[in-house]
This record gives C-alpha cells, sequence and structure tokens, in this order.
C-alpha cells in the first residue's frame, strides 16, 4: 500500500506530520517493474534461447485439453482423509483390507524425470491438479516431489519446490502426498548434516507430503534411521526402499542375491519402516524375479510392500502383474502419455489389464484417458529435453542405468561435448560399475558412476589406463567423496586397489558420515542468508538454500533480474514469443498482462538488440545482450 491508496490520504483524514512519520508510504516497490521484469526475461529467450534448447524457433502448440469436472461429485474423500483421520496405523489396515491393487500415479515426478530431466514445470501441474484429484480419486498416492524434483526446479526452472508442493496441496486435497527422499542425503547429492535432514523431513511434512519413500544408495541400513525415525516422529508413512540391482534368477551373480533382499527388508521392518517399497530405479527386476522376490517377502515380513519399477526394457508390465499375482499391495505407474520408456508402466494399461480381476484397481479407464490426453498435449513441450530414445532397450540389463538418471546424464553428457559419444558413455557406466565392485545405483551413487564413465570417456581412459596412469589424474569430486565414505559403505566394502588410485593418500572412513558432520546452525544460516538476500527469510528458504546453496542464491538473483516467470505458459517460457504472437499472463489473482511482440531491432554494434512489445496495448522496448 503507497501514499495514494491509503485509507487516511483517500479520506483527506491527515495532517503533513503524517508524510514524515510513514516513510514506507513512499516505497514503491517492485511492483511497477513487473511488466519491464517479464519483457526482459521474455526478450531475453528469444535472443538467447533457453539454456539446452535452441533459440528463435518457437513451435507452434495446440492449447492443452483441460478435462471438463462438472460432474464430479464434491466433497472428495480419498486415502489422504483415512490418513488425517484414522492416523499411519488407519492407513495401513485400510491397505491390508481394501481388496484392490492399489496404485501410486509417478506422472508428477518420476514419469518426467526420467523421460525429460524433471523439467515440467509447476503451472503444467497445477493445470491438471484438480482433475487429478477428481477423475484419479482412488489413487493410493501422487509421487509428485522429491527426487530431482528440488533441484530442478530452483536450477532450470526458477522456481520454489516449496510453493509448488503448496499449491498442489490446495488442489488435490484427497490424494496421498508421495516424496522420494535419498535417506541421508535428502533431496540433494551429498550427505547433509543429521538436524538438517529432520528438520527438512518437519517442514516437508508440515508443508504436506504424507508418504516418505526413504532409500539410501547404496542400501546402507544406517544411512536410513535417522529418516526413518524423523518420518515417524512427524506422523507420516515411512515408506523404506530396498534398491533392486542384479538379477535375483541369475545364479552366477550372486552379490545381490533373494538372500540379500530378504534380510535387508526384514531389517528395514525392524528399523521401523511402515511400507517395505522395492526401489527397481533401472527397472532390472524381471517378471519371474518379481513373483519370486514378492512370494517369498510375503511371508518374511508383515508390512505392506509397494513396487517401483521403470519400463525401460519394456518388460515392467508383465513385472507388474506378476507382483500382481504374487499379493503385492501397491505399485507404481504413470498417466499413459507419460509412461513406457524409461518412466514407469502405463497406469490405464495396468487398470484395464487387472479389470476383472479380484483386485481390480477400481480406477475409471475413461478417466484416466482424459489425463492422459492432457499430457499427450503438454508432453510436447517439452521434447527438446527426450533423449530420443524411440523403443523399449533391452540393453539395461548391460548397463543398469537408472530411468530417473537415463535423460540427465544425456544432458550432461550434451552438455561436455560428448553427445556423439552417448554410446561408449553408456558402455563406460557398466564398466565403471564392475571398477567399483558391482554397486546399487542410485542417486547419488550412479551419479559418481556417471561422474566417472564421463570423465574416462572425456580422457579416453581404458579401465587399465585408470590403474596405470592413475596417480596423473584428479578424478571428479564426487569420485574421490564416494571412496572417502562420504555416501556410506557398499555390501562387500570398495575395490582397495582403485581406492588407493582415486584417493592419493586422502583419509576414508567406515563410519556414518553424519557422525562427522557437525551441525547446521539454523538461526545463523538465517540470518547470513537474510543478510545475502536483503529480505527477511523463513525455514523453507533455509531449507534451500542449506540443500543448495548456490543453484538457491542463483535463483534468488534471476528473480531479482526477472520477476516470477512461472506465470508464464511453457512455450512461452522455453522459447519467448513469434513475431505478432500475442500472450495473457496472469501474474496474481485478477491481474493480467497482455504482452505482443511487435519486432525484434538487429544487433547494435555494443552487441545488443532492441525489442519493441506492447504491453496492455502500450509500447513498449526492452534491450537484450545477444551472447550469441
Ligand atoms: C532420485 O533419487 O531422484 C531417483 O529417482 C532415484 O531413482
Ligand atoms: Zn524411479
Amino acid at each position: 500500500e503507497n501514499v495514494v491508496q491509503h485509507k487516511a490520504f483517500l479520506t483527506g483524514d491527515y495532517d503533513t506530520s503524517f508524510i514524515d512519520t510513514t516513510p514506507e508510504l513512499f516505497e514503491f516497490p517492485e511492483r511497477k517493474d513487473r511488466g519491464t521484469k517479464l519483457l526482459n526475461y521474455i526478450g531475453q529467450t528469444i535472443v538467447n534461447g533457453h539454456p539446452g534448447l535452441p533459440a528463435g524457433k518457437k513451435p507452434s502448440f495446440d492449447p492443452p485439453r483441460i478435462p471438463n469436472l462438472s460432474a464430479v461429485q464434491e466433497p472428495l474423500q480419498g486415502t489422504k482423509q483415512i490418513l488425517d483421520t484414522q492416523g499411519v496405523e488407519g492407513l495401513l489396515t485400510w491397505i491390508r483390507s481394501s481388496g484392490k491393487l492399489l496404485v501410486t500415479d509417478t506422472t508428477f515426478r518420476d514419469a518426467h524425470q526420467s523421460l525429460f530431466a524433471t523439467r515440467v514445470r509447476t503451472h503444467d501441474l497445477l493445470n491438471i491438479a484438480e482433475a487429478t484429484g477428481k477423475l484419479a480419486g482412488d489413487l493410493f498416492s501422487v509421487e509428485m516431489w522429491g527426487g530431482a524434483t528440488f533441484d530442478t526446479t530452483m536450477r532450470f526452472l526458477n522456481e520454489d519446490p516449496w510453493e509448488r508442493l503448496r499449491l498442489l496441496r490446495k488442489r488435490i486435497p484427497n490424494v496421498l502426498f508421495q516424496m522420494l527422499f535419498r535417506g541421508a542425503n535428502a533431496v540433494g547429492y551429498t550427505n547433509y548434516p543429521d538436524n538438517v535432514n529432520r528438520r527438512f523431513v518437519q517442514l516437508a511434512a508440515e508443508a504436506g507430503i504424507d508418504v516418505f519413500r526413504i532409500f539410501d544408495s547404496l542400501n546402507w541400513i544406517e544411512g536410513m534411521r535417522l529418516a526413518i525415525d524423523s518420518v515417524r516422529e512427524s506422523g507420516k508413512v515411512a515408506e523404506a526402499a530396498i534398491c533392486y540391482t542384479g538379477d535375483i534368477l541369475d545364479e552366477t551373480r550372486d552379490k545381490y542375491s533373494l538372500g540379500y533382499y530378504v534380510d535387508l527388508a526384514k531389517q528395514l521392518e525392524q528399523a521401523g519402516a511402515h511400507i517395505l517399497a522395492i526401489k527397481d530405479m533401472a527397472g532390472l527386476l524381471k517378471p519371474f524375479a518379481a513373483y519370486k522376490l514378492i512370494s517369498v517377502l510375503k511371508q518374511e515380513i508383515g508390512i505392506p510392500i509397494h513396487l517401483h519399477t521403470h519400463d525401460t526394457s519394456g518388460n515392467q508390465m508383465s513385472t507388474l502383474v506378476k507382483a500382481y499375482e504374487a499379493g503385492v499391495d501397491i505399485v507404481d505407474a504413470a498417466i499413459s502419455s507419460m509412461s513406457g520408456l524409461t518412466s514407469q508402466p502405463s497406469l490405464n494399461g495396468l487398470a484395464a489389464s487387472l479389470q476383472g480381476q479380484p483386485r481390480e484397481t477400481q480406477l475409471e479407464l475413461a478417466d484416466l484417458q482424459k489425463l492422459s490426453d492432457y499430457w499427450e498435449d503438454v508432453r510436447v513441450y517439452y521434447s527438446g529435453f527426450e533423449s530420443g530414445m524411440k523403443s523399449p532397450s533391452s540393453e539395461i540389463y548391460l548397463h543398469e542405468m537408472p530411468g530417473g538418471q537415463y535423460t540427465n546424464l544425456h544432458q550432461q553428457a550434451k552438455g561436455v561435448g560428448l553427445e556423439e559419444r552417448w554410446e561408449e558413455v553408456k558402455t563406460t557406466y557398466a564398466t565403471v560399475n564392475r571398477m567399483f565392485g558391482d554397486i546399487v545405483k542410485v542417486t547419488p551413487s550412479s551419479k559418481v558412476v556417471g561422474d566417472m564413465a564421463l570423465f574416462m570417456v572425456q580422457n579416453q581412459l581404458s579401465e587399465q589406463d585408470v590403474y596405470e596412469k592413475g596417480e596423473r589424474y584428479d578424478f571428479p569430486e564426487s569420485v574421490v567423496q564416494f571412496f572417502q565414505g562420504y555416501l556410506g559403505q557398499p555390501p562387500g566394502g570398495f575395490p582397495e586397489k582403485l581406492r588407493d588410485v582415486i584417493l592419493k593418500g586422502r583419509e576414508y572412513f567406515t563410519c556414518r558420515p553424519g557422525e562427522l558432520l557437525p551441525p547446521a546452525d539454523f538461526a545463523q544460516v538465517k540470518s547470513e542468508l537474510a543478510a545475502k538476500l536483503g529480505r527477511s527469510v523463513n525455514d523453507y528458504d533455509m531449507m534451500s538454500y542449506l540443500m543448495y546453496p548456490k543453484v538457491f542464491l542463483d535463483k534468488e538473483k534471476m528473480t531479482g533480474e526477472f520477476g516470477d516467470i512461472s506465470v508464464l505458459d511453457t512455450p512461452s517460457f522455453f522459447y519467448g514469443l513469434r513475431l505478432g504472437e500475442e500472450i495473457s499472463v496472469s501474474i496474481e489473482q485478477g491481474k493480467t498482462l497482455i504482452v505482443k511482440l511487435i519486432a525484434v531491432g538487429p544487433v547494435s554494434p555494443s552487441g545488443t538488440k532492441t525489442i519493441y512489445y506492447e504491453l496492455n496495448g502500450q509500447p513498449r522496448e526492452v534491450t537484450i545482450r545477444d551472447l550469441s
């Protein structure tokens, strides 16, 4: 509120001292600037493009089909109400007696993480959120947070991950929200101090997460206990995961045997897990192996079992069906137009497969189709981030790369000029796994394997070269830290010869990294951050900063420069505007900007271009540096 809007001013109820005693009335904050900031962002995107996408080539897109929801009955009642009214034990009892195969929809998280490098914007999630809650209200949960989303929302989309969570929660009041939590690595790539992880869980629970899928990237149970306890303390559901790798049916490969997984599952149950997840992040769990594993687990443990897989091989619908036969309680799937390949198997397909069976899903095919229509339309906005994979690939059994990593590593390889050598990167990935002693590969251990593979390809190093000439090379920081023990301990320990080559005399440890990390001083971090940003900060900001200090500060800087760009539609966000194109941007409730691109000037001698617009009918121009 500034002076001209002040009630006292409007009613003439003031004397001149009012002006001296109320200086804040003369602060005209950035509001008057919001239009210019947005024009700058659009101009910047037109001239220099969005990272990873070509500049100046905005394709034509039809508006997405958003389902009409007038026939849906309110109020909505779903698993969220069961948890909120009956608590975790009530929910577990309900799971056991529901009489149907329960389904988690991963479309909002793992599907796009795995298909196009986690680039889906909150804007596109919000447009289908209400329909998801209403048309798929019988879902067990919606996986919509965690994993790589925390990083990418800030790094690539200039969004606040917490805001995404809050906004979705408002629109989907009836279905449990689920996140992927990397144990001691929270939502990052490294271990964080214990008090940071504990606080993260509390904040996520407060902001709307109900089910925490907790895993450790080396299946090291010591790395998971603190997260399990924190989730239990927050009154939410602790779903602890065994990460599946190898092949329990292959008797020549006995490191990850049936016995290994059963033992791990029992330990997790004892550690307090409410639900056991089988996290098959690379899609290696073959149909008959799933049948065997789940049949045995059903006998050996008492908690419900939730199966997660990726369909890279094309085999995983069969895996879900065999898991169903073995009595699995909950499975993950993605809306059909966002399913398959490195993503999850099709939710629509699964619902159809089980129609008429004793534990059919009770999800309506016609309703799921409407959700799929929407995503079919929206997916094309992101095609620049897809890997180009066109068909299922059994190569996954050779390189064992997690679905969630495939497109990300592909982007990373492209970024360092190795696009042409992608095939080599994949085979080297398998070599590195063998060199590391055959480890579980899932974030962040998978990133270490990926970093080492890229390093070897870039430096033309064979396995032999690493042992023979390794002392001449500084290996990537992530690889060094891995061998020091910062991600925990792999089953069977580290290969010593390679550790010596990598560490070059540096120390390593075998205790839990959290024991070595001093606790964060939250009050101090907050005041430091407030000073850096010149504004007050809350615990959510603090947590984003603790997870990703540089990424968070860069995001804040971008916001300072361009304002809130999450309000833009996705094609305009990625490609700017075409000449003559007009868009309407709702910047807040009841406030809309109409932006039209009139002309783009030539490059000036100083290397800038002038962009001519109409903003709400008024001519405006901005000057943008051409970085090409
Ligand atoms: C993540 O940690 O982001 C994953 O999806 C691992 O599978
Ligand atoms: Zn996954």
